[in-house]
């Protein structure tokens, strides 16, 4: 086992299994079907094609803290080399494209396919940065293509990017393929911005806390149709609907905080999920990642939906009539309700719309001074102590600046109430990590009223990456021109130093140190 996808690698990297709970067998499934993913992607782009929703959806599984199910891993692969396997043979073409283990053992024994067989060290790191970014782009597209958008042009990419793997490529070509994948990322964000607008306009909205006396289900993830579906199913039903870690922004959607029974959002964020679930008393759907293996005091009472899955945890199948929640409402009803864990309210729903609408207030506040500077401190939340450092930043800010934030990073500072500047809040939580294009819609909008670049904004931007979602997310920003983006709390373990020489030469990406030193550094104090 060789993985090293997320902040929490081990250095350098995690080979007996994983800081997430992933199995070796497990590492391996994932790797065969990212492996015949590449193969099939060849042929499909020697022969003019692209891969379809099915490839978006399979390497959605292979997400940090998605799929522990090798049993779907499985029919994945069978599925990936039959539709392989009818496409015609390519001159040349390599290993992947005619790789067919017919065991579990030939899976666990093929070295090929571990991302450690690519030789080259900097090739390596190049093509991790692309997968990696592929795969958050693929966990994008998936949940736009959910909500009925579809873009052929991000299919072509990821058909290319895949395909890649073996060619021949130089370090410069693979850096270009990187970079065009922030900017396919961008395209994908924006879809996804219209496609999650079925909902309405996201409104800035104050999310109740305290749990009711009612028996509740508590929902996780980032799939909002799943929310919906289930909020239309349980109407009347005696129970009520929380929101965990990245549904959190759900209660700003019109379509969705009309229900009465979506009561309010339950814990912080994925990374404290094993201790909160546990009192939440009630059963859990995982729509999306992030799922931590269960401890036994809840496990029987998790779901799970879509690409996400467990071994013993109920799974919820897509289904052409809409998704059968019967058997979680059901237990839901003879629940106890929630336990206090006396959380004060939250905010969300600071999207693009929201703030912009306010955007001639925020211009005042910038010429007057009163705002001096924004901080984007967007990205994600885990379980590495060192993460406390975004609290403790947060809390340093001086008093006229302001928090850009999106995804699950904002669990550190979001209950600290660190007040408002003439009514705009000091924290504006865009929403999950799927609406981090809402913050570029932001900068832009800034950048064009005071007639600017990008980078002459005051606007500094602190991140905290964990999973390739945040890859992706990193490097969209990157293609848009953002220069200086510090990047915490470690850089990514599959990053050589060369690769790193090109990121911060081109780009000035810097790693975050200390409290103190990077408020300097970004120009905060
Ligand atoms: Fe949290 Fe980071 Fe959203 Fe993940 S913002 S861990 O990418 O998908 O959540
Ligand atoms: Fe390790 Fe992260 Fe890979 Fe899990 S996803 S095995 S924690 S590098």
């Amino acid at each position: 086992m060789y993985c090293q996808q997320c902040q929490e690698s081990k250095i350098p990297a995690c080979s007996l299994g994983g800081v997430c709970g992933k199995s070796k067998t497990t590492a391996a499934y994932q790797d065969a079907v990212l492996y015949a993913l590449s193969g099939l992607a060849y042929r499909l782009e020697a022969a003019g094609k692209t891969v379809d929703p099915f490839a978006a959806e399979v390497l959605f599984a292979t997400l940090t803290n998605v799929s522990f199910d090798n049993a779907r891993f499985s029919v994945y692969l069978e599925r990936i080399i039959a539709q392989r396997d009818r496409l015609p043979k390519v001159a040349g073409e390599p290993a992947e494209c005619s790789w067919n283990p017919s065991s579990e053992e030939d899976i666990l024994s093929a070295k090929e396919i571990s991302l450690d067989a690519i030789e080259n060290a900097d090739i390596r790191s190049l093509y991790s940065l692309l997968l990696f970014g592929l795969k958050g782009l693929a966990a994008y597209y998936s949940h736009a293509v959910v909500l009925g958008k579809t873009d052929d042009t991000i299919l072509s990419f990821i058909t290319k990017g895949l395909a890649s793997r073996s060619k021949p490529l130089s370090a410069d070509e693979r850096t270009a393929l990187v970079l065009e994948c922030g900017k396919v990322g961008v395209t994908c964000l924006a879809l996804l911005d219209t496609a999650n607008h079925a909902y309405g306009v996201p409104e800035i909205t104050k999310v109740n806390t305290t749990p009711g006396n009612r028996p509740g289900i508590l929902v996780t993830g980032h799939d909002l149709k799943d929310l919906k579906d289930l909020l239309q199913a349980t109407q009347n039903a005696g129970i009520d609907i929380y929101t965990h870690g990245e549904m959190l922004p759900a209660h700003a959607y019109p379509a969705l905080k009309k229900y009465p029974h979506l009561k309010g959002n339950y814990g912080t964020s994925w990374a404290n999920q094993r201790a909160e679930m546990a009192k939440f008393n009630g059963p859990i759907l995982f729509t999306t990642n992030c799922l931590v293996p269960p401890g036994p005091e809840y496990k029987h009472l998790v779901f799970t939906t879509g690409a996400v899955g467990f071994p013993g945890c109920h799974h919820i199948p897509d289904s052409p009539n809409g998704k059968d929640f019967s058997l979680l409402i059901d237990l839901a009803r003879r629940a106890a309700p929630p336990t206090d864990l006396h959380t004060p309210e939250l905010l969300t729903g600071c999207a693009h719309e929201a703030v912009l609408s306010l955007a001639g207030k925020v211009i005042e506040l910038i010429n007057t001074g009163k705002i001096r500077r924004f901080v984007v401190m967007a990205g994600c939340d885990g379980r590495d102590p060192a993460r406390s450092y975004y609290t403790e930043f947060a809390k340093a800010l001086p008093k006229d600046t302001v928090i850009l934030t999106a995804g699950c990073a904002k669990y550190r500072y979001n209950a600290l109430d660190l007040g408002d500047i003439d009514g705009i809040p000091r924290v504006l939580d865009a929403g999950q990590c799927n609406d981090s294009y809402s913050l570029v819609v932001i900068a832009l909008a800034l950048a064009d009223a005071f007639k600017c670049g990008v980078n002459e904004l005051p606007i500094s931007y602190n991140i905290a990456w964990y999973e390739q979602k945040a890859v992706l997310v990193l490097l969209a920003l990157l293609s848009l021109g953002v220069k200086d983006i510090m990047l915490g709390p470690s850089l990514p373990t599959f990053v050589t130093p060369a690769v790193l020489d090109v990121l911060v030469k081109t780009f000035g990406l810097q790693p975050s140190t200390t409290v103190d030193a990077d408020l300097q550094t970004l120009k905060c104090v």
